[in-house]
């Protein structure tokens, strides 16, 4: 059995459900009243992925008040992946989202420099007077690299599994394909002549 470890940031302006979501998440509850996060809240998820696959999810609620915002570059170092979230009656959390991905984009990067999986998610889908369009929310992802972006309820737990199970399984592929990038004995070009030999000195390629 193979288990990987998973840090997941879950980020976006205050008050948009960040904190309601992964409590959903994890524990399957929702809560009305509003508690702000203060830095950051973690919580941990195991997930039996396949037969022969787990996966600990480690979520790190980031605080979207903007005294906090100062502190982001300490708390995404080591994530593979993201959720940025907004609320659809809000359009400057909309808005913000841009602020959050480019903030992510310039702090959390994959080794080979690229950005890490991240999925937008529109929230708080149940209620009626929303004023973001699902157009916008396309065009916008498009533009900015989302994986994909989800139309999701956490009040009425509407596709809070669905849109992990697609960011989980970006990040699998996402790694499977980092760790096929490392050169390996067997088909490193430049194999040294002892690399099996673990007394020689110099430098071994594994
Ligand atoms: N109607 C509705 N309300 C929601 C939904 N999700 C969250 N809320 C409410 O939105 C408010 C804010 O939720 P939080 O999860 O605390 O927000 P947050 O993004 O963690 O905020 P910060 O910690 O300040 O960054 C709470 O009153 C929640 O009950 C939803 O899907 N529908
Ligand atoms: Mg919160």
């Amino acid at each position: 059995m193979t288990e990987h470890l998973m840090k997941i940031l879950v980020v976006g302006d205050w008050n948009v459900g960040k904190s309601s979501f992964v409590h959903r998440y994890v524990n399957g509850h929702f809560n009305k009243a509003y508690k702000m996060t203060v830095g950051v809240d973690f919580s941990v998820k195991l997930l039996h992925w396949s037969d022969k696959e787990k996966v600990r999810l480690q979520l790190w609620d980031i605080a979207g008040q903007e005294r906090f915002i100062s502190m982001t570059r300490i708390y995404y170092k080591g994530a593979l992946g993201c959720v940025v979230m907004f609320d659809v009656t809000s359009s400057s959390s909309f808005l913000n989202c841009r602020h959050w991905k480019q903030d992510l984009d310039h702090k959390a990067m994959l080794p080979n420099g690229n950005s890490i999986p991240c999925i937008l998610l529109a929230n708080k889908c149940d209620l009626a007077q929303r004023v973001v369009s699902a157009e916008s929310i396309n065009r916008f992802s498009k533009a900015n690299g989302f994986i994909t972006w989800i139309e999701i309820s956490v009040k009425e737990n509407k596709n809070i599994g669905e849109a992990m199970r697609v960011l989980v399984q970006e990040i699998l592929a996402v790694q499977s394909s980092l760790d096929q990038l490392q050169p390996k004995c067997e088909d490193s070009v430049n194999i040294p002549p002892d690399c099996d030999d673990h007394n020689s000195r110099g430098a071994r390629c594994c």
